[in-house]
């Protein structure tokens, strides 16, 4: 793999989220997450390849070391700050597509829970398929999703949830817009979700990643 992409998965695996950054200390003063996604895209390497092959597996290898508790929450932290630098950088060229939407698509992360980092990838690849994004950022209840898509009616709805425990609230909110509003379209996602998940709360699509995501809407137009 490419250097800059190596150094780059590093900086995000051990949280450090640019130059300035005295964290963690081994690294200081190299460059971090935010100037190597810069450099990257500089020198012409795809914004998918460096999301894909770098950024991602980095998060991946957060969690399995959160899992094996060789870190801790603050350290998790960091990562995610410096996944988050880096995709700022990335935001532009997955949000270059047209101009004419298609459609409103109103999404957040359901109540209880605070993981942002996979719904954010969806809402940027979303609108970049050319939709209008209402993100209505984390920890996000039924009332809320439900007014928004009182005041949006013609949007479809996106769900995000990255714990077991909060899967639960996922099946509250599936459970209240369906009654108030049958015909709602909910798409839902996130690491523990699945397609039994998706069928046994009564979602109407459940995808894996923002790609299947953005597929399931362009059926629907
Ligand atoms: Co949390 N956390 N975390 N965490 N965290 C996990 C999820 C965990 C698996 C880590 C572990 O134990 N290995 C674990 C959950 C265990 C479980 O429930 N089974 C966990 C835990 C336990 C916790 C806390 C409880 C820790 C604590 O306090 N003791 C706490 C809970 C806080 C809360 O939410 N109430 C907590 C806190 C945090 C931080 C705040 C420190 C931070 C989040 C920062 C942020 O998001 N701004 C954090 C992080 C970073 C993680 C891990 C390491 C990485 C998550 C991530 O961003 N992944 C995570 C471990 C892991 O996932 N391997 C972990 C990268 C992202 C691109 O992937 O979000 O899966 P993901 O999204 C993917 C797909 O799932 C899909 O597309 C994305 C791109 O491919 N997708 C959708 C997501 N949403 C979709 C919606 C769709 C379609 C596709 O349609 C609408």
């Amino acid at each position: 793999m490419n250097e800059i992409l190596i150094k780059l998965m590093h900086c995000i695996e051990f949280g450090k989220i640019d130059k300035a950054c005295s964290y963690p200390p081994n690294m200081k003063d190299q460059d971090g997450a935010d100037e190597l996604t810069k450099k990257a895209l500089e020198r012409g390497i795809n914004p998918t390849e460096i999301l894909e092959n770098a950024m991602i597996p980095a998060m991946a290898a957060v969690g399995d070391k959160f899992t094996r508790k060789e870190i801790y929450v603050p350290q998790m932290l960091m990562s995610a700050k410096a996944m988050g630098k880096a995709m700022l950088h990335l935001k532009p060229f997955f949000q270059s597509g047209e101009t004419k939407r298609k459609g409103k698509f109103i999404i957040g992360t359901v109540s209880g829970d605070l993981h942002d980092i996979g719904k954010n990838l969806v809402a940027m690849m979303i609108e970049g398929g050319g939709w209008e994004v209402i993100d209505l950022g984390v920890d996000v209840g039924e009332d809320k999703f439900i007014q928004t898509l009182e005041k949006n009616p013609e949007a479809s709805i996106g769900l995000s949830a990255l714990l077991t425990t909060t899967m639960e609230n996922m099946r509250k909110i599936v459970f209240a817009i369906k009654q108030k509003h049958p015909g709602s379209k909910i798409l839902i996602g996130g690491a523990p979700v699945t397609q039994e998940y998706c069928e046994k709360i009564g979602a109407d699509f459940y995808s894996p990643d923002p790609q299947g995501a953005v597929n399931y809407l362009k059926k629907l137009t």
